[in-house]
C-alpha cells in the first residue's frame, strides 16, 4: 500500500514491519553508549523530544543554532555508523517512493514520550534539497501534522504507527511538519516511547 500525501511525500504504511522488532532490539544496543539527550533550541530552552545519531553526520542542537556534527557533543567522538539493516531500509523505501540510489549519511533518532511534541518547522539544515527524506515509525502512535510551504498552510493530520515508512521529496521536502502531543500509551517493543528515525543526506 502507498499513499501520496503531497506532491513527491509518500506514506508506506507498515513498510518497516518485517524489520520493526530487529530495529527496536538494535535502538536498545545504541543507546546504552548513545543515551538520546535534549538539544536545546537557540533560544535557550531544551527540546521535550530526546535526540540521537548515527552515520557520518548527526543533527545536533545548541545556543548557537541547529546544525549537523561530525561528532557526538556528550563524547566529543564521530556517531557510531548507520548499520546495513537501516541502510537497506532507507534505500528500498525510497525506491519504491521513485527516488532511486538514495543513499544518506545521517540518521536522526528522535525518542518522543508522552507529553512531547514538536512544533511545525522547516528542514533547512541540509546541503542539498533534491535528496528525499525516509522517515520510519516505531512503538507508539504520534499525529503527524503536514502543513505546506508556508506557516499559515493548513495542517493535515496522519496519523502514524509503528512500522510506518514516509518518504518526503519534491516540493514536499521544504514544508511545514509537526508532531502533536504524544499521548499516553504502551507498546509491547518500545515501551511507553515513541521512536523516529529520520534518515538524510546532509552533506
Ligand atoms: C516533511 N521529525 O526531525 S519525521 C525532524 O517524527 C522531524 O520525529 C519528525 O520533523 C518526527 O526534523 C517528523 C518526518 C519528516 C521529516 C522531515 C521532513 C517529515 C518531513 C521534511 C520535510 C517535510
Ligand atoms: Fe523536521
Amino acid at each position: 500500500e502507498q499513499m501520496t500525501l503531497a506532491a513527491g511525500a509518500v506514506w508506506l504504511p507498515g513498510f518497516a514491519l518485517p524489520q520493526a522488532e530487529a530495529l527496536c532490539a538494535y535502538l536498545q544496543q545504541h543507546f546504552v553508549p548513545h543515551p538520546p539527550q535534549q538539544m536545546m533550541t537557540p533560544m535557550g530552552y531544551p527540546m521535550s523530544v530526546r535526540t540521537s545519531s548515527m552515520g557520518d553526520r548527526g543533527w545536533v542542537g545548541s545556543a548557537q543554532g541547529y546544525g549537523y556534527s561530525a561528532v557526538e557533543p556528550s563524547s566529543g567522538r564521530p556517531w557510531p555508523p548507520i548499520p546495513p539493516l537501516i541502510l537497506t531500509l532507507a534505500h528500498d523505501a525510497a525506491l519504491k517512493a521513485g527516488y532511486a540510489g538514495f543513499v544518506p549519511d545521517s540518521c536522526l533518532i528522535n525518542v518522543y514520550a508522552p507529553g512531547n511534541k514538536m512544533g511545525l518547522h522547516q528542514d533547512k539544515d541540509e546541503q542539498d534539497f533534491s535528496q528525499p527524506i525516509v522517515s520510519v515509525s516505531l512503538g507508539i502512535p504520534a499525529t503527524f501534522l503536514f502543513g505546506g510551504a508556508r506557516r499559515s498552510d493548513k495542517a493535515v493530520k496522519v496519523p502514524l504507527q509503528h512500522g510506518d515508512v514516509v518518504v518526503w521529496g519534491g516540493a514536499s521536502r521544504r514544508f511545514y511538519h509537526g508532531i502533536a502531543t504524544i499521548a499516553a500509551n504502551q507498546h509491547p517493543q518500545a515501551g511507553a516511547q515513541r521512536i523516529n528515525l529520520t534518515l538524510r543526506k546532509a552533506t
